[in-house]
């Protein structure tokens, strides 16, 4: 039997090697990241120490997140399911209504330890919301137009189906449902619709158009993880990359927290309507374009109040004649910037490891406050990485890659049942599994501890 975590590493492979035919400019992407990672890694011998010790460095070369975007609840049911086949369930809730943005979303992603060591592959996956489209009778012709594709090929329906009744595949399998898989991400040239169909949608809302005139849900970008998002985007453009003026999420600081984004503008393709009779009516769309990330440390409830309210600041206080990166710089003065700030104020989560061959001073015990183990060097403390995605980052990226967008205005509703309901499934809460890992590391440390007392 082949487990799920190779499964998902030669998926992920597989995903990487057909978006590099798909898109050229992934693959210059690719070696640009790999070229800053392997600088800052070379200046910063710390860094790539605590890169090893944490198992970062090890995937770091294969990191990827990719988005898709779907149209139907039984398409996300389904797609829970084959993630579940590669050991991704779905973390966390994003409404993106709140930004003009007609979908609410998750990120399937592994989630134990051992797990994201091996290959961290996630996918951000949106659910069209329908529910939010004033036209009934356009909502109506969407729906349709919907009901009536298969995005799933019938062979990884089967072997979907053969991993929940037996609980693995076979080697040959495996590859198989790989291959299967990857048919479902694929772009396709041409459209279901004819060209005046795909405008009526396009005008409505140019995602709607992108998830209900095409046979599947392509994947749309595939983002590599540097160590510097600064420096890679400085050197996008002597790769023909037009980056986005702002990176999104937080500040470049001392200590990174959550992560930032940035992404060069989508790729206008060529596609073909259909068209009166066999001859297709030429067209083009825009969907696809490049990201790159660099994560920083995952933030308590505490940490995160406080990164969404310096947001805000940012966004909404600052006068207009300063540029919003500087507006973004002052905000964050407030935020502390130095690992014992963050751990003693508890606004971020940390890993706890025995430091090499230390042991217990006399009169400490191994249940001493976790604190003052670190304090006497007996614990070294590291941030633990976010693995996760943020709402408004999210929206900043999807708003510049539909070009602007501007205009659509929702009434804001999150719909979290709504979309649990359509996954079939509830989603895991990021901060609960952030806190469990911690505990985890300090049980460990304390247990090791003991046993070394007794020995
Ligand atoms: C997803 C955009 C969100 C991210 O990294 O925040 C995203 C999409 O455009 O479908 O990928
Ligand atoms: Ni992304």
């Amino acid at each position: 039997m082949i487990g799920a975590d190779e499964i998902r590493a030669r998926f992920a492979r597989a995903m990487s090697e057909m978006y590099r035919q798909e898109v050229p400019q992934y693959g210059a992407l690719t070696e640009l990241v790999a070229r800053v990672n392997a600088r800052v890694l070379r200046d910063d011998p710390a860094l790539k120490a605590r890169l090893e010790t944490t198992g970062a460095l090890a995937r770091l070369d294969v990191e990827r997140h990719g988005a898709i975007r779907l149209g139907t609840a039984a398409e996300l049911a389904t797609m829970r399911r084959l993630f579940a086949v590669m050991g991704m369930a779905p973390v966390g809730y994003y409404d993106l209504s709140v930004a003009g943005i007609p979908v609410h979303s998750t990120a399937f992603r592994p989630v134990d330890e051992a797990a994201l060591g091996r290959n961290p592959f996630r996918v951000f996956t949106s659910l069209l919301r329908l529910d939010l489209i004033a036209d009934v009778a356009l909502r109506a012709e969407a729906e349709r137009i919907l009901a009536a594709r298969r995005i799933f090929t019938p062979g990884v329906l089967a072997l979907i189906g053969q991993w929940e009744a037996e609980g693995g595949l076979g080697d040959a399998e495996a590859d198989r449902f790989v291959r299967e898989a990857l048919e479902t991400f694929r772009w396709h040239r041409e459209a279901t619709v004819s060209a005046a169909t795909y405008r009526r949608l396009h005008d409505a809302h140019r995602l709607i158009a992108d998830v209900v005139c095409f046979k599947g849900p392509h994947i749309n970008h595939l983002t590599p993880r540097t160590l510097d998002i600064d420096a890679a985007q400085a050197e996008m453009p002597l790769y023909g990359m037009q980056a986005k003026d702002v990176i999104e999420g937080p500040p470049r600081r001392a200590c990174p927290i959550l992560l930032r984004q940035t992404s060069f503008a989508a790729l206008e393709e060529p596609i073909l309507f259909l068209g009166a009779g066999d001859a297709g009516e030429d067209g083009c769309h825009t969907a696809r374009f490049g990201e790159i990330e660099q994560r920083g440390m995952a933030l308590t409830p505490k940490g995160r109040a406080l990164y969404d309210r310096l947001l805000r600041v940012a966004r909404d206080d600052g006068p207009e004649d300063v540029p919003y990166g500087a507006r973004l710089e002052r905000a964050f003065a407030q935020f502390p910037d130095t690992e014992d700030e963050l751990r003693g104020q508890e606004l971020a989560y940390f890993r706890y490891d025995l430091t090499d061959g230390a042991s217990l001073p006399p009169g400490l015990s191994a249940e001493a406050p976790i604190w003052d183990l670190v304090r006497l060097g007996v614990v070294v403390a590291t941030p633990i990485t976010y693995e996760d995605f943020l709402p408004v980052s999210a929206a900043g990226i999807f708003r510049s890659n539909l070009g602007g967008l501007g205009g659509a205005d929702y009434a804001a509703s999150a719909d979290r049942a709504g979309f649990e309901a359509a996954l079939e499934a509830e989603v895991l809460d990021e901060c609960v599994l952030y806190a469990a890992l911690q505990e985890r590391f300090i049980a460990d440390v304390r247990q090791r501890l003991r046993d070394a007392a007794a020995a």
